[in-house]
């Protein structure tokens, strides 16, 4: 059993799962890999020297004098260092002869829609739009809020922003005006970029409709800039400019100013669990150097072979810098898939794989999780001998999610690396290296070289090996946020006040006996089962670890006898029946697995999980469904549908 931290009043978290499996770096990728285990080493005897390397990885136009200032919790990373981000992701390629090498194979839902920008049509089409930007009144420092589905526009508005020192906010394309508005107002932007729409699941998916109300409705807007994508009727108000109409006839040239290290590049809203979304602030030189590392770091980037595929939407912190900034700073040729998984066929993402050779693959574990409920055959029918390296982010993988992807896409010959990091983080954190680390399924294992975190009980005592906790981090890192946008105050209390000196993420996290590290899910979704502080995830992946399960969720429910008790949620895979034992079927696989402690007290099959539009469970709105409650506020849920669906099952729930 795990040793109980010393002293410690309260329980930590219980060490539940154990896991044997062992998958060690294939040879050939070993003996090539872009990083070895000399990173570690080097990073521990000097942080500061490491991360200058990393950032020397780029072109500055001025050499930083001072790498960090720490007032905590507020950093400066590479002080007096000036650089310009586009010029970094696009110019310098271009001018080192790499022009014509493709820097977007981009691949819109309606099959035969395809587009390949080289670095040089990029370098092109970036100042086109950032002369337009420029005409429309848009300096250094204005906020620029954008709202587009997939194209290639969209990287393209970011750079052009980033070219010239303005910052963007992106805001998903799935969001309501309301949040569209409220976006906009809290970052005061004075141009919106979007498009008529853009297309989703076969049909025409409109966003000018809401930018409209959204923008009726902020008089600080100069101007929206509007993409033709669809060919739907907009209508036409005040301040809209076409896309084609202004941008195409701008010049191909405009030279890249420098900006400070520290000038902010975007602002990216995270809803935090209520309240007002967070604008979280990212700036130039650390935020670039620190894509830039672990992209090609943790991905082993061979730019000049691979092709590499993020699947993402640009609109979360993913796409912003492991489809954006990092892999353009790299060099790399990257896919930009435009629409879902299951359109026209739920093969069309192994069809993408197998029609680019893709080499290189990041996904999420909610996508993973679907594909294992569609059934093996899918992916089997195509050719995805291309894979070498695969990686998981946005949950923690479930054990079994992990094993299937490395079998069923990987051909058990790929290494999978579940990259732990937030949009606050601004890039991976915590990660196996392909070609250094014996993998784990399931676990993020260590932290990078050069990132400093730890497990700590709740007095803020690193905890033992074996024992599980709060995740920290101890030392600034590069592409860390600097605040939340006009609020300095939340920024202290959010993410500096839980533990002294320590940036606490607001995620639970163990460390094994051999002190890999496990990321258990939010703290706030910890459940509290007869003293036992319980993680909803090693119950997850023990129902996952089941043959007929594709997806659980699992919630603590207020219990008279034990204060909460385990109540789940899950989905069956493609072809398991839904039998009147499945219950205890699945309540003694539990059991056998981690421990009676774990055993669910009810189990509940459903059809569909609630998620964010970012693929992440829901739990909240399941604890009100267990307790009885109604259903909390569910304006980011992807699917309004879905808790209905759940409900209907109820009964069965008393
Ligand atoms: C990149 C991203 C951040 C939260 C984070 C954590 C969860 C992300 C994870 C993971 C376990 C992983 N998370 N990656 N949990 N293992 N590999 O997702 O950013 O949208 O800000 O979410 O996602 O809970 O705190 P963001």
């Amino acid at each position: 059993m795990a040793p109980e931290p010393a002293g410690n009043e309260t329980q930590a978290l219980s060490n539940l799962l154990k896991e044997n499996r062992r998958f060690a770096p294939p040879a050939e990728l070993a003996a090539a890999a872009n990083v070895t285990s000399a990173a570690y080493a080097e990073a521990t005897a000097d942080r500061l020297a490491f991360w200058e390397q990393a950032a020397d990885r780029l072109t500055w136009t001025k050499r930083w004098d001072t790498t960090l200032e720490w007032n905590p919790p507020f950093a400066k990373w590479f002080i007096g260092g000036e650089l310009n981000v586009a010029y970094n992701c696009v110019d310098r390629h271009v001018e080192e002869g790499r022009g014509e090498k493709v820097a977007y194979h981009w691949e819109g839902e309606p099959e035969g829609d395809t587009r390949t920008l080289t670095y040089a049509d990029l370098q092109r089409e970036v100042n086109k739009a950032t002369n337009a930007l420029l005409e429309l009144g848009v300096r250094k420092g204005d906020r620029v809020a954008i709202y587009m589905p997939m194209i290639p526009e969209l990287p393209i508005a970011m750079l052009a922003c980033a070219r010239l020192g303005a910052i963007h906010s992106v805001v998903f394309g799935g969001f309501s005006a309301t949040a569209l508005k409220s976006r906009i107002d809290d970052a005061d932007a004075k141009l919106v970029i979007t498009a008529d729409g853009g297309y989703r699941r076969g049909k025409p998916s409109a966003l000018k409709p809401t930018v409209d109300e959204a923008v009726a409705e902020c008089p600080q807007v100069e101007h929206v800039l509007v993409v033709r994508r669809t060919g739907q009727d907009v209508a036409a108000g005040d301040k809209d400019v076409w896309w084609h109409d202004v941008v195409e006839r701008q010049s191909e040239e405009h030279t890249a100013e420098p900006h400070d290290a520290e000038d902010p590049l975007y602002i990216l809203y995270t809803s935090g669990t209520t309240g007002k979304p967070k604008g979280i602030l990212h700036t130039t030189g650390g935020y670039l150097t620190q894509t830039a590392y672990t992209h090609n770091a943790v991905f082993d980037l061979k730019p000049d072979s691979d092709i590499y595929w993020c699947t993402a939407d640009i609109g979360w912190v993913t796409g912003h810098s492991y489809i954006v900034y990092g892999p353009l700073a790299n060099g790399a040729t990257s896919v930009i898939y435009e629409g879902t998984p299951d359109t026209p066929h739920r093969g069309r993402f192994w069809e993408i794989v197998q029609k680019y050779q893709v080499t290189l693959l990041y996904t999420a574990p909610t996508a993973i999780r679907t594909f294992m409920k569609w059934g093996d055959d899918i992916p089997a029918k195509y050719d995805m001998s291309s894979l070498r390296v695969l990686g998981s982010v946005g949950e923690p993988i479930n054990p079994e999610a992990y094993v299937w992807y490395r079998e069923h896409i990987g051909g058990d010959r790929c290494p999978v690396v579940d990259t732990w990091w937030q949009t606050e983080t601004g890039a991976i954190m915590i990660s196996p290296l392909p070609g250094v680390t014996s993998a784990k399924p399931g676990a993020a294992m260590r932290p990078l070289p050069g990132i400093s975190a730890d497990v700590v009980d709740d007095q803020g005592n690193s905890v033992p090996n074996g024992g599980g906790g709060f995740l920290v981090v101890r030392e600034p890192w590069p592409s860390m946020l600097r605040t939340i946008w006009g609020d300095d105050q939340r920024y202290i209390d959010t993410y500096w006040s839980r533990f002294d000196g320590m940036y606490f993420p607001g995620d639970g996290a163990k460390k094994d006996d051999d002190g890999d590290l496990w990321l258990l899910g939010r703290v706030d979704d910890v459940m509290l089962v007869s003293g036992h502080n319980i993680s909803t995830t090693e119950v997850e992946s023990a129902l996952v670890s089941h043959p007929k399960v594709a997806e659980a969720a699992v919630v603590g429910a207020t219990d008279p006898v034990t204060g909460q008790a385990i109540v789940s949620f899950v989905i069956l895979r493609g072809s398991a029946e839904e039998s009147d034992d499945i219950a205890t079927d699945l309540r003694n696989h539990v059991a056998k697995t981690l421990g009676p402690i774990a055993k669910p007290r009810q189990i509940l099959v459903v059809p569909e999980l609630p998620k964010t539009r970012s693929g992440k469970i829901m739990r909240r709105l399941l604890r009100d469904v267990a307790e009885n409650r109604s259903i909390g506020d569910v304006t980011t849920l992807a699917d309004s549908t879905v808790m209905n669906l759940i409900s209907e099952k109820l009964p069965s729930a008393k």
